[in-house]
């Protein structure tokens, strides 16, 4: 990439000529907006014509290529990213201090990218930026949301969902290209017309008609001249169809469909507007696919050496059916060829255990807004049935097939069209194989495997954390900066006293860098010398936010009410945002802060104990909290969590864990040793035990042991002021319900091992041992590494030798 050799000189002329060209102004008087807006397109400019050699690259070298459908994308910002990527961070930075702007103050006017809920989106965003890395061929396909996830404020305690107009002031990264539209149908019926010849060909009359529009985001690569592509589709009404869609209603339907991102974490309804984005973005590229591929002159039934599709979680299912679609009508492919390839092509990863979050839509939706891939879908189902007559169990067949009970069952479709299904950590795939997706396990034994899930570490360590960099390059050398392994070198300095002097002064200046930005959002001041203990992730029961309360109200009463006084001051930490349905998960929320109220307020505890719920949590705030974090809170109840990836970036920056064995929580145990970590509570097997038996009484334990009993009826008792309903639902969840997800069997360990916790911090030299640790064994959940993976287990793409990433003579 040309771009690396930019000097200091060269960067600020091109930028000061740009800053005129565009808005004729000198730097002095030019805003920050002005500033961004300049070096953002500078940058874009700069790396456009390693995005066309890219692209155009992959075509002439005959290149199989991935893409990866996804819902859902959370890249945050990205200058920074891009800057680093290209080799142009230090020297813009050293540019515009000369200049005298702050560079983080320019980056800070960049709205963050938030199409996406959590986990699953933010996976999507690591996986592209690891894959341009890499040099692999691949690209991401989603929806261009008008609005991203909802914007959450706290007012009284509560929260509330305001919309995020990310777009208001343009988006510098995008390139629409209109010339790449496509046509994607919804509604009418299909009519079966037959030829002459016999055969018969299925016409789609009196369709509503959509266009899709492509905007292009390059996806640059770490240092290597890889630029990929990240396509997201956005909804217009088509120029011929103009007068078709008079009305206003019409219109607004259309608009609509791109318009908001489902906020729903794991409790999807059967919303019409939902299926119908699922099939826009879906029709979209895989049309969008088989057209380029008709440009390369390859016959059709080759397309599997070209082409490999990613389902990401269920909602981009119907790519089966639509690649079917276009196979079967206009390829004019056989059945059995068209199906060969789609299973070929296709592969799938399942995000989550929960059977409520595994999509079903009714066959009366599908089959009014969809009717061609209906039967294309039921095609499929019959054709599955029939094959497995005979051969397996009619009740297995039952349960596995598409359709049943009136409903679509998406999960099914992908595992049936696709050669490859996939978990997201060793627990979570071993599960899908032996009880959540057992059935298709025993059909398709050698369809399942595990990949478990990695970070982008480029933006959770060396953009997030410069000063904990800082201390790795002067200790180990550079070369983790492009080979994560090699953060284990860091091993070598285990017990060095020096070095760990310097991670403790990296990390405070991180608490303190952390501190102030809670003092400028909330107007609280908090100790930069306690413990910073940090749980960041959606609101869900099963995630456990309620246990931490649990633990914090405890430590509230030891002071309070038995005079406890050698407690270790620590700020909780939170950042959560609950779908705006999920009433139970708003409750907490409301408590949680309450309950921060309520220690702030009170001299008596407020030196020890408090708790900081920032508001709007997002990709931007996860990299001020986690290089400051000491403690990371990953309680969900066993079995529950997938893998989780927040717990792989804390403890990249240096904090220790508190975990159940859960998700990657495991993997990360098994890397950093038993004693590098603090585990607690119920294992899988046990939690399965309880449901087998259905011997879990919740009441037993609250009864059981008095500190639980205090801190449970607070919820209802009047201690915590101004919560009404929400602790009642609360108290009722517990105790009226048998707690669903084992909070007071879990309560007691819990506890002792936050003392755990506790004592291993007041040993700083024990404790910086163990950060340091976690930091070296951080290296094995690069998405470097899991993008590679899947690359060679199940996408079968690879990268040509001089497109890997640049073993830089910087960095060596
Ligand atoms: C998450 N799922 C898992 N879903 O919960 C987490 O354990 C895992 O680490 C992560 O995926 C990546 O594999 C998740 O984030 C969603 O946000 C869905 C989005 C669409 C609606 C339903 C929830």
């Amino acid at each position: 990439m040309g771009v690396t050799t930019m000097n200091k000189t060269a960067f600020k002329k091109k930028f000061l000529d740009l800053l005129t060209e565009k808005f004729a102004i000198s730097v002095e008087d030019a805003s920050l907006f002005e500033i961004y807006t300049t070096l953002g397109t500078l940058i874009r400019s700069s790396y456009a014509k390693d995005w066309r050699h890219t692209w155009s690259n992959y075509d002439h070298e005959q290149q199989k290529q991935v893409y990866y459908f996804s819902i859902e994308f959370l890249p945050g910002r990205m200058m920074k990213s891009n800057l680093l990527n290209m080799g142009w961070l230090d020297t813009v930075q050293a540019a515009l201090a000369d200049l005298g702007i702050q560079l983080d103050d320019v980056v800070a006017q960049e709205p963050d990218m938030a199409l996406g809920n959590g986990g699953l989106g933010r996976l999507a965003s690591c996986f592209m930026d690891s894959i341009a890395s890499e040099g692999l061929p691949g690209n991401g396909n989603g929806i261009r949301y008008k609005y991203g996830l909802f914007k959450q404020k706290f007012i009284d305690g509560y929260q509330v969902e305001l919309p995020n107009e990310w777009l208001a002031r343009g988006n510098l990264w995008e390139v629409r290209r209109e010339s790449k539209s496509v046509d994607v149908y919804f509604n009418g019926y299909v009519r079966l017309n037959k030829l002459d010849d016999g055969t018969i060909v299925p016409v789609h009359e009196d369709p509503t008609i959509v266009r899709a529009v492509p905007y292009d985001t390059g996806m640059v690569g770490f240092r290597n001249g890889t630029v990929n592509t990240l396509r997201l589709w956005d909804a217009e009404i088509p120029l011929s169809e103009e007068s078709l869609y008079r009305s206003i209603e019409q219109r607004r339907a259309i608009q609509d469909l791109t318009s908001v991102l489902y906020p729903d974490d794991s409790n999807e309804e059967g919303r019409r507007l939902r299926l119908m984005q699922e099939y826009f973005f879906v029709s979209a590229g895989v049309q969008s696919i088989l057209r380029h591929f008709k440009t390369k002159q390859q016959k059709m039934q080759n397309l599997d050496e070209f082409v490999a599709i990613h389902i990401n979680d269920t909602h981009p299912a119907m790519c089966v059916a639509e690649f079917m679609r276009l196979l079967l009508d206009e390829e004019k492919m056989s059945w059995e060829r068209a199906w060969n390839l789609t299973v070929k092509v296709m592969s799938y990863t399942n995000h989550t255990i929960m059977s409520e979050a595994l999509e079903k839509w009714s066959v009366e939706m599908l089959q009014s807004m969809q009717p061609r891939i209906y039967q294309i879908i039921e095609e499929i189902d019959r054709r599955f049935v029939e094959e497995m007559t005979g051969v397996v169990d009619w009740e297995l067949i039952q349960r596995t097939r598409i359709i049943s009970d009136g409903l679509v069952h998406m999960a099914h479709l992908a595992i049936i069209g696709s050669h490859s299904t996939n978990g997201v950590a060793k627990l979570h795939s071993d599960l899908l194989k032996t009880v959540v997706l057992h059935d298709f396990y025993r059909l398709y034994p050698d369809r399942f495997n595990n990949k478990t899930n990695g970070i982008a570490e480029r933006r959770w360590l060396q953009l997030a954390n410069p000063s904990l960099s800082t201390v790795l390059d002067k200790t180990i050398g550079q070369t983790w900066r492009y080979e994560a392994n090699d953060l284990h070198l860091l091993m070598n300095y285990s017990e060095d006293k020096a070095v760990h002097k310097q991670l403790q002064q990296a990390k405070q200046a991180n608490k303190e860098r952390l501190a102030a930005f809670i003092l400028q959002e909330t107007g609280v001041r908090i100790n930069e010398h306690a413990i910073f203990d940090v749980q960041i992730k959606r609101l869900h029961a099963y995630k456990r936010q309620l246990l931490n309360l649990l633990h914090i109200l405890t430590l509230y009463f030891e002071i309070k009410e038995e005079g406890f006084t050698d407690i270790q001051p620590r700020v909780f930490i939170f950042g959560a945002k609950a779908a705006p349905s999920y009433h139970y998960a708003k409750s907490i929320i409301k408590v949680i802060n309450e309950v921060g109220k309520m220690i702030q307020e009170d001299p008596e505890v407020s030196d020890k104990l408090s708790i900081v719920f920032l508001e709007d949590y997002s990709v931007s705030l996860a990299e001020v909290i986690i290089p400051a974090a000491d403690v990371s809170e990953q309680i969900s109840l066993a079995s529950k969590e997938a893998s989780g990836t927040s717990n792989m970036k804390l403890m990249l920056n240096g904090a220790i864990t508190i975990a159940t064995l859960d998700g990657a929580n495991i993997e990360i145990r098994d890397a950093v040793g038993d004693e590098n970590i603090v585990i607690f509570g119920l294992t899988e097997s046990q939690v399965y035990d309880y449901y087998e038996q259905a011997n879990y009484h919740a009441y037993s334990y609250y009864e059981a042991l008095p500190k639980l009993k205090r801190v449970v009826d607070s919820f209802v008792d009047g201690t915590i002021a101004n919560i009404y309903q929400e602790g009642k639902e609360i108290f009722d969840s517990l105790l009226t319900y048998n707690d669903e997800f084992f909070v007071l069997r879990d309560y007691e360990a819990y506890v002792n091992a936050q003392k755990e916790i506790e004592k291993a911090y007041q040993n700083q030299e024990r404790w910086l041992k163990m950060s340091l640790i976690n930091v070296a064994n951080a290296g094995r959940f690069s998405a470097d590494y899991t993008v590679m993976k899947y690359a060679e287990d199940i996408w079968q793409i690879e990268a040509k030798p001089k497109s890997r990433k640049a073993k830089d003579e910087k960095y060596v």
